[in-house]
């Protein structure tokens, strides 16, 4: 049996935080995280109301995934009570969708305010994700331009960050910012 810690992770476990708004792909991505392949586990899904705790193992490793629920109604729940999802975390992923133009600000908005509760910046992981990039998916050039100078401008100096394109459709394929 694997020891617990006070905040409820396991030794040698890998704690992520997944955050972003409502519909921006968050329990998608843990359905792959879990190594689920079977398309109708996506089509499943129902807006995830409230935090979420995953517990599983993939690739011989132990993660617990909390999936943080982006509906406005529980984002400043989260964010009063923000010191308690962070004890023990890795790792934090930040879904934005990049397919939904209309709402980068809030997303963005929403990002400044997760970034603020870190007290300790530079001790998590903390990864974007500009999710549904599907291959066939034709963004325009001028738009994620402005998103990447917007993320500059959210993030504090000397923060260290990476930017991923990702998609459920597709292997996620890493890309640098600087
Ligand atoms: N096109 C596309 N749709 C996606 C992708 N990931 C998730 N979705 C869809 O986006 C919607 C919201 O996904 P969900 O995981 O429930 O978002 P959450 O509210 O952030 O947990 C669902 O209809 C998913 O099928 C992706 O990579 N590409
Ligand atoms: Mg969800």
């Amino acid at each position: 049996m694997t020891a617990s810690n006070s905040d409820g992770s396991r030794e040698n476990q890998v704690k992520i935080l997944l955050v972003g708004l409502d519909n921006s792909g968050k329990t998608s991505i843990l359905t792959c995280l879990k190594g689920i392949k079977n398309i109708s586990a996506f089509s499943a899904l129902r807006p995830t109301r409230g935090a979420r705790w995953e517990d599983f193992e993939a690739l011989n490793k132990a993660y617990l995934v909390v999936d943080l629920g982006g509906q406005k109604a529980f984002r400043n729940g989260y964010l009063n009570d923000f010191t308690n999802f962070l004890a023990g975390t890795n790792k934090i992923i930040y879904v934005i969708d990049v397919q939904d133009k209309n709402r980068y600000d809030e997303a963005l908005e929403y990002m400044d305010r997760v970034i603020k509760q870190l007290c300790n910046p530079n001790t998590i992981d903390f990864s974007i994700f500009l999710h549904k990039f599907d291959s066939d998916f034709e963004i325009d050039e001028n738009d994620i331009d402005k998103l990447f100078r917007t993320i500059k401008r959210v993030v504090p100096p000397n923060f260290n960050y990476s930017v991923h394109k990702t998609s459920i459709y597709a292997t996620f394929e890493k890309i640098i910012i600087t």
